[in-house]
């Protein structure tokens, strides 16, 4: 046995693997946004800069002569490559990004086309990026550099905030070649194997500079992976929006970057800390729809990760430790859409269901064709868990039945492992779920759109974009088993710091029957992924459905605000079992 896993792992390392296959296996890394902002934290002339950290010098729209001062006092002697290699390692990361370069121009290496630069212009007299180079090889972790291709707030060519230089005269060319590309070049050249590129912001690059780029990485490094954010189109995966959960599987190759606290770069006001439980829902999450988590910290300017982040981050290493095989190395969930007790991921032929609440005693799963063979539980003893399945040929009901423990094994998400006969095979249709609610998502919706003039489109996250014209719709066809009467409920993104906009009415249409009403914020949706992203719920009325079988609900627009541009921005159309 032993010898023909040997074989195996020998065979797959001659053959030429995917360079996206470990960055794909890996799920979770750590993000670092480290730099002479960190010296600022978050203050500037003794007043507080609202946003984020790295962005200070242009928030508070410091004079590059008096931000440079800065790097005199950045001396980060408890920098210790080694530890935060072995925290990201700890934590169940995989690979590691850290800001060589961000907006500020400011090189966090030992670059030797500019003095702006971390060996030049600081006390420190190290490279910190050559130690963390070592420490990542030595830990078995993919080290990324982060690298601010477009925006350079130091250079007179350079993207965006300029405060010092006349934008009229900029060439942004001019700093391409004498900047940007040269210190790719020695970011590639000078720490041995680079995993990826964190490009970002690309602006107003034109796609020839953004090819450029890319095609410069790959000779240098023809395995190094080029991020999406390297501009149009060409990065080797994509980055979702910063903290960005989308409602659905996404396909092909992206990744969440996502903070701990509100920021990037360290500012000691920011206390808003997330719980290890919300990072894990989190990381949960994005494992279920395919997507990697790609969380930050950001290290003060004495090279200490922040206390509130190590000790999360060690919590959610303690999950990973016994449950990481839930995440790494699996593909999104088989269903389409996200479950109200948890998520799902899978593995072969494993599924992983991960509860955020834990059912107790009978859970109820629809919609999975497999035969089971085997269930049980990652935490505690592994231990194994009864099923039953049956077939209704008639409604071509799956329902599996799993007799759980009354107290969740976990004290954080618990992980009931399912082990099937074959690959993952879903019902790809919306069902009821075996709480007897029917979640009607909109990445599922078919969309009708007889305005074409004003279309209404999914993004991909995974929400109705732009709804302004009353003449389309969307609709779902779903299944029902247990037939009665719900509550209808619709779900909208709203802005995160406006008011809900008033006066979109919506109509709900099932069989014959009807319901409309005005949406209001009647109910703020309360979960780790509306933090950044808020929605709020409006009961419209109830629907009574009769008979079990397949129906389709049609929800249409009736009213918009007058002068809302956003337009309506619809999540999820919820039937919950009422009386
Ligand atoms: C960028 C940076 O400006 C920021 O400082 C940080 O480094 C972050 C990781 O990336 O900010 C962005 C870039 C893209 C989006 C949001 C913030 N986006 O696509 O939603």
């Amino acid at each position: 046995m032993a010898n023909r896993k040997k074989k195996k792992i020998g065979k797959a390392s001659n053959r030429k693997t995917d360079p996206l296959a470990w960055w794909r296996e890996a799920r979770f890394g750590m993000f670092i946004h480290w730099g002479i902002y960190a010296v600022a934290a978050g203050y500037w002339k003794g007043q507080p800069i609202p946003r984020l950290g790295e962005w200070i010098m242009h928030h508070a729209k410091i004079p590059l002569a008096e931000y440079a001062r800065l790097a005199r006092q950045f001396n980060p002697v408890r920098f210790d490559a080694d530890a935060w290699a072995s925290l990201a390692k700890q934590a169940g990361m995989k690979y590691l990004v850290i800001t060589a370069k961000h907006h500020d121009g400011f090189a966090m290496y030992d670059s030797p086309c500019s003095t702006y630069d971390v060996m030049d212009a600081t006390p420190f007299g190290r490279d910190p990026m050559q130690e963390l180079a070592r420490a990542c090889r030595k830990a078995g972790l993919k080290l990324g550099f982060y690298y601010s291709q477009y925006q350079d707030w130091a250079d007179p060519d350079g993207g965006s905030y300029a405060p010092d230089y006349d934008p009229t005269k900029r060439n942004f060319d001019r700093y391409f070649r004498h900047k940007c590309i040269p210190q790719v070049r020695e970011l590639l050249t000078q720490y041995g194997p680079i995993g990826l590129i964190w490009f970002d912001t690309p602006g107003q690059m034109t796609p020839a500079q953004s090819l450029e780029l890319k095609q410069l990485v790959h000779s240098l490094q023809p395995r190094c992976l080029v991020s999406g954010r390297v501009g149009n189109d060409v990065g080797d995966y994509g980055s979702l929006g910063d903290n960005q959960i989308p409602r659905g599987p996404v396909e092909g190759d992206w990744e969440t970057p996502a903070t701990i606290n509100d920021t990037w770069g360290f500012k000691r006001q920011d206390h808003h800390w997330k719980s290890a439980g919300t990072l894990l829902c989190l990381l949960a999450d994005l494992a279920s729809k395919g997507v990697n988590y790609l969380l930050n910290v950001g290290p003060t300017a004495q090279g200490v990760i922040p206390a509130p982040s190590v000790t999360r981050l060690r919590e959610v290493g303690r999950w990973m430790k016994v449950n990481g095989q839930a995440i790494h190395g699996t593909a999104a969930s088989p269903f389409p859409y996200t479950h109200d007790w948890g998520r799902i991921t899978q593995k072969g032929r494993t599924l992983y269901l991960m509860f955020f609440r834990w059912p107790g005693g009978q859970f109820v799963l629809h919609g999975l064709r497999n035969k089971v063979h085997r269930a049980y539980l990652l935490a505690g003893r592994r231990k194994k868990i009864a099923i039953t399945q049956t077939h209704d040929r008639k409604l071509d009901r799956h329902v599996l039945r799993l007799a759980l423990p009354s107290r969740p094994p976990d004290r954080k998400i618990s992980v009931v492992v399912l082990e099937l006969a074959g690959k993952a095979d879903a019902d790809p249709a919306p069902l009821q779920q075996g709480d007897g609610a029917i979640r009607l998502q909109t990445h599922l919706a078919q969309v009708h759109c007889p305005d074409s003039a004003a279309p209404i489109t999914i993004s991909r996250g995974g929400v109705a974009d732009y709804w302004v014209s009353t003449k389309n719709s969307l609709s779902w066809s779903f299944k029902v088993f247990e037939p009665g009467l719900f509550r209808v409920e619709v779900v909208v993104a709203r802005a995160k710091d406006k008011n809900f906009p008033s006066g979109y009415a919506v109509k709900v249409t099932l069989g014959g029957a009807t319901v409309e009403g005005i949406l209001a914020d009647e109910k703020t949706v309360q979960n780790a992924a509306t933090r950044y992203h808020p929605e709020a719920a409006t009961t419209l009325g109830k629907l009574r459905i009769d008979q079990p079988g397949t129906h389709k609900l049609a929800l249409g627009l009736l009213k918009v605000p007058q002068g809302d541009s956003t337009g309506l921005r619809v999540t999820c159309v919820n039937l919950l079992p009422t009386r």
